[in-house]
């Protein structure tokens, strides 16, 4: 179980769901070079970002200073989200459907779109 959004969420049971679509799914992420490198170096100043917030909270710096990072550290991780989702429609979804297997794609876009509501 993890926390989402401050709701629950029972993430090994959606894997085995996402298990019975996983005919005619990629093994692996369909990300270019180019765009993992950009998504790694996003990802790098996430972490630079959390780790700024660790410190503000360490350091007792005021509250909405600290709300302001973490949305900015949000918002930031966000658009890694949106990047990754661009290329999984682009590459994976597009070989499922191309493999005959629209239904599970559409089934897993869904499931996962659930866990991303910022990006609908
Ligand atoms: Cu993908």
């Amino acid at each position: 179980m993890d926390t989402w959004g401050g709701v629950w969420y029972d993430f090994s049971t959606l894997a085995k769901k996402s298990e019975r679509v996983d005919k005619g799914r990629p093994a692996k992420s369909g990300l270019s070079a180019a765009s993992k490198g950009d998504v790694l170096n996003r990802l790098k100043t996430v972490r630079g970002m959390t780790d700024g917030i660790h410190k503000m909270v360490d350091e007792d710096v005021y509250c909405m200073q600290v709300l302001k990072q973490i949305s900015a550290a949000r918002a930031s991780l966000d658009r890694v989200a949106r990047i990754l989702l661009q290329n999984h429609v682009a590459t994976c979804f597009v070989a499922q459907v191309k493999a005959g297997e629209t239904d599970g794609a559409v089934t897993e876009l869904m499931e996962t779109l659930n866990f991303q509501r910022e990006l609908i």
